[in-house]
């Protein structure tokens, strides 16, 4: 094991390799030592800043590289956003997080961005934004708002990385969650599986993660939602076998639980491929976070009836928002 490191890279795919219920069985100890076992947090999206993006990540139809049938629209205006949070309130979502298809928020951007924060706080729900790479005094003005937690995701392994983005470094984002955690804001990061990867990728994705100075308090994992135009949506269509597995996708999550315990794992984009049986066998080993709402920032989401259903027939109850701090705290 390197020096300061958690959990060696042998360690996790040791963890990768387990018999699939010695796994899971393992994370479902984790979680329950760790969090109430049948409690699911839930969160809500908005895209406030959509498409003409000048990154070009290879799973999304929000980059201006890419020709998909996305539009481009400016920043939404404050008001727009209230009310779209007041709705997710309404629907029982405890977090709002707004996502910008930016590189980085531009200074002029910025005074809009601590409105929204503040006033979904009002309401008295949680705020997340995820904007891109920010500055260290970005990141300063964003907790002086009372921004609860900030996402930026790795996306991947170090060593896969430039296959699916060339236009920031791998280096980049670790420098990005570093202003937001100096900044003390709740870190949100993780990635994307079924984007090509080898098993040892995912070993690296969960090892950069799980290595962090101190591991994220929220970690995504998504299964990619193929977009038709995006060079890895194009990609999967092309080659169907390259689907992530549903079974390799739950023993990630276990990994991911097992490896950051106190963090909160989300299961993410792609749910609504998903199969019931598959989100359970996510429940059963760790994750217990969601997103909500029928859209994810642009793609289509399970929607709060199927949700509903599914945690009426899984027995799972909704976890209620943790109370919302002071800015000056
Ligand atoms: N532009 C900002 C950035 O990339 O930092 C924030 C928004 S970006 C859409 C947030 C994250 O959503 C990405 O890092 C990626 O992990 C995830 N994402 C985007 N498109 C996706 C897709 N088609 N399938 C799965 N996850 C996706
Ligand atoms: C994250 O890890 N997943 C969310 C959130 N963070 C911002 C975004 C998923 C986006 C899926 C594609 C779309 O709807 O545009
Ligand atoms: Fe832009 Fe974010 Fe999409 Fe990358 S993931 S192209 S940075 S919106």
């Amino acid at each position: 094991m390197e020096t300061g490191e958690r959990w060696s890279r042998a360690a996790i795919a040791e963890l990768f390799d387990l018999p699939f219920t010695e796994l899971v069985f393992r994370a479902a100890e984790v979680h329950r030592a760790n969090h109430p076992a049948n409690s699911v947090q839930r969160s809500t999206l908005l895209s406030i800043k959509t498409g003409g993006c000048p990154e070009d990540c290879g799973y999304c139809n929000q980059s201006a590289k890419h020709e998909t049938d996305l539009g481009a629209s400016k920043l939404m205006d404050v008001r727009a956003v209230m009310q779209a949070a007041a709705q997710a309130k309404d629907n029982g979502s405890t977090r709002f997080c707004m996502g910008a298809a930016w590189r980085n928020p531009k200074d002029r951007d910025m005074p809009a961005i601590v409105e929204m924060v503040k006033g979904v706080r009002q309401m008295g729900m949680e705020t997340c934004m995820t904007l891109g790479m920010l500055t260290p005094g970005q990141a300063a003005m964003l907790a002086d708002a009372g921004l609860d937690y900030y996402n930026h995701n790795i996306d991947t392994s170090p060593e896969y990385y430039d296959r699916v983005i060339t236009t920031r470094t791998f280096a980049d984002r670790l420098d990005t969650l570093d202003h937001v955690r100096s900044a003390g804001i709740n870190v949100c990061s993780g990635g994307i599986v079924g984007m090509g990867e080898t098993r040892g990728d995912r070993v690296g994705f969960i090892h950069a993660l799980a290595n962090l100075p101190t591991p994220p308090e929220s970690v995504p994992v998504n299964a990619l939602v193929p977009v038709k135009g995006t060079p890895l949506g194009d990609m999967l269509a092309d080659t169907p076998l390259a689907k992530i597995d549903d079974i390799e996708f739950v023993r990630t999550v276990a990994v991911a639980r097992i490896t950051m315990p106190g963090s909160m794992v989300r299961l993410s984009a792609g749910r609504e491929s998903m199969s019931e049986a598959t989100q359970a066998l996510c429940f059963l080993a760790g994750a217990n976070s969601i997103f909500t709402g029928d859209k994810l920032l642009t793609t289509g989401n399970a929607g709060d009836d199927k949700d509903a259903e599914l945690f009426a027939k899984l027995g799972l109850t909704a976890m209620a928002a943790e109370p919302v701090r002071d800015a000056a705290e």
